[in-house]
C-alpha cells in the first residue's frame, strides 16, 4: 500500500465516522423534530430572559439619554445579538435540515430563529451597527432650534414646541423658519452617517440571505406579490387622494395664495405637521362647512381639566369596554407619559413589551390634545396586542405582520372619534346637532385630512428606503430623490431650495432610528377592514341601511366586537397573517374596499366642490 492509498483509507474512515455522528444522519425524522421541539421550549425561557434584560437597559437609555446609559444599552443589544446568533448556529449545526421536518409548525418557528437581522453581524461590525443606529437617534431626539419670534430663545425641541407650532401657526414665515431649521438640524448632519448604516445593514442582510435590507423588511409580510399588492392598493385610493389634495390646496391658495404657482403642488410646511404626513391640524382652514360647531375636542379637553393620565384611563376604559385586557398595574406605575423636564428622553411615542408576561410601557411625551388622545388609543393597542399574545411561545409574540401592530388601536379610534362616541363620552356638547348631512361631510373631511392624506406619505418612505438599500440610488441623490418621491407621491415641494448638503428625509423620526414604514400603510388600509367587520358584529354597521353608514358606527361596549378581535390577536404570529385576517374580517386580502365604503359621501362630495371650483386635481 502506498502512502497515498492508506491516505485516502483514513480519509474515508474519517468521513464515515463523522457522517455517523451527524444526529440527522443517525437519528429518524421523529426523533429529531422532538428533540428540536424540547429545545425551543427549553429556549422560551431563556429568549424571554434575554429579551428583558436588554429592553430593561433600553428603557432606562430612551427615557434617560445619557452616556451611562447608552453604553449599557449597548452591551445588552449586543449581549442580545451574540445570543440570537448562537441558538441559530446551534440550530443550523444540529437539525441542518430542519426546513424538511414534517411539522410545519415547528419548522415555522425554526424559520423565525434563523432570520436574525442585524444580529447576524460578525460582533464588531454589529457594535458598529447599534453605535450608528444609537447615534442618529440620539442627533434626532436632543435637536433643538432657536424661535422665529424670540431670536435668542434656542431650545425648542420637536416635542412640544415645534409641532405646536406646526399645528397652530398661520405665519406663514414663521412655518418656514421652523421648517428649514428643523430639516437642516435635524437631517442634515446624519447625512453620513446614515450612508455608512445602509452599507453594514445591508452586510447584514445579505448574511440573512437577502439581496438588501428592503427584501428583509419585505419578508415579515410573507409574500411574494407583498409590493405589487401594495402598488395596486395605492392605485386604486390615489384618485380620493388626488380629490383632496386638489380641494385643501384650494383653500389653502386663498390663505396662503403668493406661496403657490401653476405647478399645483403645495408648499409643504403649510399643511399643519412638520413632513405633511398628516393634515387634520388645517381642519379650520379648509373645512367644508366651516359655520358648523367644530367637532374638534381639544378645546373641551382642556376646560374639563384632562391630563395625560385621564387620557390613557378613557383609553384604557375604551378596551376593557369591550371585554378586552385591563392594563395592569405595572403598566400605570412603569410608564412614563408625560416629557420629563429634567433630562433628556426619546419623545417620540412607542409601547414597550419587557418579554416576561408582566411587564408592558407606553413612553409618550403626551399633550392635551385630541390628536394626541388618538395616538394614546394607537400606543393602548400595541399593549393590548402584546397582552393578548403573551401566552404564545416566544417566536410567535409579535404581530400577524407589522402593519397589524399599527393597526389595533387605530381601529378603536375609528369609533372613539366619532361625533356619538364624544358626545357618550362628554367630550362633545350635547347640544351640537350631529346627524345632518354637512356635519357628516365636515367629520369625513377631517378624517381624510388624517387617514387619506398620509396614505402617499406612508408609502413613500419606504419606497424611498427600498430604492437606497437596493443600490438605484445613492448617496448623491439621497436628496434628490426624498423630493422626487415627495412630489410624486403627495403633490408637494419643499418650502425653499434643497442640495444634497441636506438629507431631509433624516429628518422624519423612523429614519433614522431605523423602523420600517409600509407598516402604516398598511395599517392605514387594514383598520377599515377591521373596522368594517367589528363594527358588522356590533350591529352597528349595516350596508343596506343608509341610516347606519359605516363612518357613524361606535363599537363601544360590544362584548362580540371585542371578542373577535381578540380571536385574531391572540394568535400572535403563529399562523400567516391571511388566517387572522380571516378570523377578524372573514377575508384574507388587503383590500381597499372598506377605506372607500368609509368614505363615499365625502369622495362624491369633494368630486363635486374641485368640479365647481374649476379645481383640476393633479399637479405636474
Ligand atoms: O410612529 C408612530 C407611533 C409609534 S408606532 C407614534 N406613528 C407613525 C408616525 O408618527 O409617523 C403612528 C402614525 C404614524
Ligand atoms: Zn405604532
Amino acid at each position: 500500500m502506498t502512502i497515498w492509498t492508506l491516505a485516502i483509507v483514513a480519509f474515508l474512515l474519517i468521513c464515515i465516522i463523522d457522517a455517523w455522528n451527524l444526529p440527522s444522519l443517525r437519528k429518524s425524522t421523529n426523533d429529531l423534530e422532538s428533540e428540536a421541539h424540547s429545545y425551543l421550549v427549553e429556549l422560551d425561557q431563556l429568549s424571554s430572559q434575554k429579551c428583558y434584560e436588554s429592553y430593561v437597559a433600553e428603557w432606562a437609555y430612551a427615557t434617560d439619554i445619557n452616556d451611562e446609559n447608552e453604553k449599557v444599552k449597548l452591551e445588552l443589544s449586543l449581549d442580545s445579538a451574540k445570543f440570537s446568533k448562537e441558538i441559530s448556529q446551534n440550530v443550523t449545526a444540529t437539525f441542518p435540515l430542519w426546513r424538511e421536518f414534517k411539522d410545519p409548525d415547528l419548522v415555522r418557528k425554526l424559520k423565525k430563529i434563523t432570520i436574525l437581522g442585524a444580529a447576524r453581524l460578525p460582533d464588531d461590525q454589529f457594535k458598529k451597527y447599534a453605535q450608528l443606529e444609537t447615534d442618529m437617534t440620539k442627533h434626532y431626539s436632543t435637536t433643538t432650534i432657536c424661535s422665529f419670534k424670540y431670536k435668542e430663545t434656542c431650545n425648542l425641541s420637536l416635542e412640544p414646541e415645534l409641532t405646536k407650532i406646526m399645528r397652530e401657526s398661520r405665519n406663514e414665515e414663521e412655518l418656514r423658519h421652523v421648517w428649514t431649521e428643523w430639516h437642516d438640524k435635524s437631517g442634515g448632519p446624519i447625512k453620513q452617517t446614515y450612508k455608512k448604516f445602509v452599507e453594514i445593514s445591508n452586510q447584514a442582510a445579505k448574511l440573512n440571505d437577502f439581496n438588501d435590507t428592503g427584501a428583509l423588511w419585505l419578508n415579515s409580510y410573507e409574500s411574494e406579490t407583498f409590493k405589487d399588492d401594495v402598488e395596486e392598493l395605492w392605485q386604486t385610493l390615489k384618485p380620493l387622494y388626488q380629490q383632496i389634495h386638489a380641494y385643501v390646496r384650494a383653500k389653502l391658495r386663498n390663505v396662503y395664495g403668493d406661496q403657490f404657482s401653476d405647478d399645483g403642488l403645495i408648499p409643504a410646511h403649510l399643511l399643519g405637521n412638520m413632513w405633511a404626513q398628516s393634515w387634520e391640524n388645517i381642519d379650520s382652514l379648509t373645512s367644508p362647512y366651516p359655520n358648523k360647531a367644530s367637532i374638534d375636542v381639544t378645546e373641551q379637553m382642556i376646560q374639563q381639566g384632562y391630563t395625560p393620565l385621564k387620557m390613557f384611563q378613557v383609553s384604557d376604559e375604551f378596551f376593557t369596554s369591550l371585554g378586552l385586557i385591563a392594563m395592569p398595574d405595572e403598566f400605570w406605575k412603569e410608564s412614563l407619559i408625560e416629557k420629563p423636564d429634567n433630562r433628556q428622553v426619546v419623545c417620540h411615542a412607542s409601547a414597550w413589551d419587557f418579554c416576561n408576561g408582566k411587564d408592558f410601557r407606553i413612553k409618550q411625551c403626551t399633550r392635551v390634545t385630541a390628536t394626541d388622545l388618538v395616538i394614546v388609543h394607537h400606543e393602548m393597542g400595541h399593549i393590548q396586542y402584546d397582552l393578548l399574545y403573551k401566552d404564545q411561545p416566544y417566536f410567535y409574540r409579535e404581530g400577524a405582520n407589522p402593519g397589524f401592530h399599527e393597526a389595533v388601536g387605530d381601529t378603536l379610534a375609528l369609533s372613539v372619534i366619532t361625533p356619538k362616541h364624544l358626545k357618550e363620552i362628554g367630550l362633545l356638547d350635547e347640544s351640537i346637532p350631529i346627524d345632518d348631512y354637512e356635519t357628516s361631510i365636515n367629520f369625513l373631511f377631517s378624517m381624510a385630512l388624517n387617514k387619506i392624506a398620509f396614505l402617499p406619505f406612508s408609502y413613500l418612505i419606504d419606497k424611498y428606503r427600498w430604492d437606497i438599500y437596493d443600490g438605484t440610488v445613492d448617496e448623491s441623490q439621497y436628496n434628490t430623490h426624498w423630493w422626487r418621491l415627495r412630489k410624486e407621491y403627495q403633490g408637494i415641494k419643499p418650502p425653499n431650495a434643497r442640495s444634497e448638503a441636506n438629507f431631509d428625509a433624516g429628518a422624519k423620526y423612523h429614519v433614522p432610528a431605523n423602523v420600517e414604514y409600509l407598516r402604516y400603510f398598511v395599517s392605514t388600509i387594514i383598520q377599515f377592514q377591521f373596522h368594517r367587520s367589528l363594527c358588522i358584529e356590533a350591529g352597528q354597521y349595516d350596508p343596506l341601511d343608509p341610516k347606519k353608514p359605516l363612518h357613524n358606527c361606535d363599537i363601544y361596549r360590544s362584548k362580540a366586537a371585542g371578542s373577535k378581535l381578540a380571536a385574531g390577536l391572540s394568535m400572535g404570529s403563529s399562523k400567516p397573517w391571511p388566517e387572522v385576517m380571516r378570523v377578524i374580517t372573514g377575508q384574507e386580502k388587503m383590500d381597499a374596499y372598506a377605506i372607500r365604503e368609509y368614505f363615499k359621501p365625502l369622495e362624491k362630495w369633494l368630486t363635486a366642490a374641485n368640479e365647481e371650483m374649476g379645481e383640476i386635481p393633479g399637479w405636474k
